[in-house]
């Protein structure tokens, strides 16, 4: 009997089998007001030349992706207009003077339907590609990704997007509890701040890769492409 060759991406602890029918690529919050210049995230102090380093690694995996037929999918963490969804903690954490829901720079901050909650130009999906609007930090939280995930018989998800420590691990853990594979390409992810983003990384592959797998664009694209 043939065996079908299993393609493995080269990847720490140990490489990634990988199967693109059932691999999505999800991408975290690749929006305006925290990658652009005189957004949210900037407004706040934030360097955000730290988040704009992963816009070429991550064009250039999406457009492989979509050049091969795979599946993508983006995710945009923000807030219903009213702020029904909007829990008080949330709003009043740290204390700022302008928070979310408030007018900011690209209109009202983090709230759906506003200019900077939007996704930057150079990944706008396309509309074939599911955004999942969430309220959290975590992809799952309050959001029907499992289903769509479930739906198109997904197992496996390449994680990329902002910020490493915050949205993308807290969806890279909440769907290793749920069963999936998840592996980060190092160069698509960011950080404000780089000892986050070196230790965010470790904690990934960490105990035989207790969340997942790291690798770079590179090492899935000499797979992919
Ligand atoms: N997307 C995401 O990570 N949201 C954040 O609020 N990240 C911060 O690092 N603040």
């Amino acid at each position: 009997m043939k065996t079908i060759a299993t393609l493995s991406i080269d990847a720490e602890p140990y490489s990634f089998d990988f199967f693109p029918a059932a691999c999505a690529l999800l991408i975290i919050d690749m929006q305006r007001d925290f990658l652009e210049p005189g957004g949210f995230g900037e407004m706040l102090g934030n360097d955000v030349s730290q988040l704009r380093r992963t816009i070429e690694p991550n064009r250039k995996l999406l457009s492989v992706w979509r050049s091969k037929g795979l599946q993508v999918i983006h995710t945009r963490e923000g807030h219903r207009p009213d702020l029904t969804d909007l829990p008080p903690a949330k709003k009043v954490r740290g204390h700022g003077k302008t928070t979310i829901g408030d007018e900011g720079p690209m209109g009202r901050i983090l709230v759906r339907g506003e200019a900077g909650h939007d996704i930057i130009p150079e990944l706008y999906p396309l509309p074939s590609e599911p955004v999942i609007d969430k309220p959290g930090k975590g992809a799952f939280f309050a959001t029907d990704l499992h289903a769509i995930l479930q739906n198109r018989g997904i197992t496996q998800l390449i994680v990329t997007g902002v910020t490493t420590e915050v949205c993308v691990h807290t969806t890279v853990r909440e769907a290793n509890d749920r069963g999936y594979d998840c592996l980060v390409p190092e160069d698509c992810v960011g950080s404000y701040f780089p000892e986050f983003q070196a230790a965010g990384l470790k904690m990934i592959k960490a105990q035989g890769g207790i969340f997942g797998w790291v690798s770079t664009s590179e090492k899935v694209l000499s797979v992919v492409a």
